[in-house]
């Protein structure tokens, strides 16, 4: 897997990946993380690569052509066009399904904007997928990238352990995770769920099953929807099927 990420801040797109899990999968050879720095694509004697928008108006705007031509770079090395995620407020809401189905790109490009925005005319050439990652304003698209690298990196094969993997996740079913604890079982007078301690692996596995739907209730009802419970759950833990 191939992550190429188009940015005005090379340095901190990879200090921030190449650390944990991720910097290990990179050393490994199972990932590929480039920053493209779009300043070196400038024709501009000062390197600049934003200007004042046409109509008027606050802040500068990132130009087309530096941004292209970073782009095409790319392009050119991979010999064909690939998907290339424009990081913006401005789209669809990132999900886990969606982390899964970047998954099976061989190559993906992230463009990350600056200032007030960028050129419409090089979003329309290059786009296919615009990204939010939530309904909150940020100064650029960078830390986005990276979140969405760290969330689809995850799901390539041979990235995490077997053991990292196997294990139940957040948003599995549409549920949450159940809560963990490991010793000691006494931490200052709070002691750990006794079911945990009984070895009775049928017990743990339906109680962490009802921490999970009791969670999901009560934070994040709007994903129960979604979620496959049984008839008696629905009934026991109330949740309404209308
Ligand atoms: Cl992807 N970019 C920026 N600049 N702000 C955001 C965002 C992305 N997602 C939420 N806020």
């Amino acid at each position: 897997m191939r992550f190429y990420i188009l940015t005005l801040f090379p340095e901190m797109v990879m200090s921030g990946l190449c650390t944990s899990i991720i910097g290990k999968a990179a050393e490994k050879g199972i990932l590929d993380i480039e920053a493209v720095n779009i300043r070196d694509f400038t024709k501009d004697r000062h390197q600049k690569a934003d200007d004042y928008p046409y109509g008027g108006g606050a802040g500068m705007v990132m130009q087309a052509q530096p941004i292209y031509d970073a782009y095409q770079s790319v392009a050119a090395r991979l010999g064909r066009r690939p998907r290339t995620v424009y990081l913006t407020p401005q789209g669809p809401v990132f999900t886990q399904r969606m982390a899964k189905e970047l998954a099976r790109e061989e190559a993906l490009v992230f463009l990350c904007g600056h200032y007030e925005g960028v050129d419409e005319r090089v979003l329309e050439e290059i786009v296919t997928d615009p990204v939010s990652i939530g309904d909150y304003v940020l100064t650029g698209g960078e830390l986005p990238a990276m979140v969405m690298v760290d969330a689809i990196s995850r799901m390539v094969p041979g990235v995490l352990t077997n053991e990292e993997s196997g294990a139940f996740e957040s948003f599995e079913g549409n549920l949450l995770e159940y809560p963990q604890y490991t010793r000691p079982a006494d931490w200052n007078g709070k002691m750990v769920p006794d079911v945990l301690l009984s070895g009775d692996h049928g017990r743990i596995g339906q109680w962490r099953r009802e921490q999970s739907i009791l969670r999901t209730k009560r934070y994040r009802p709007d994903l129960l929807e979604g979620a496959e419970l049984t008839i008696k759950e629905k009934a026991v833990y109330g949740v309404n099927d209308w």
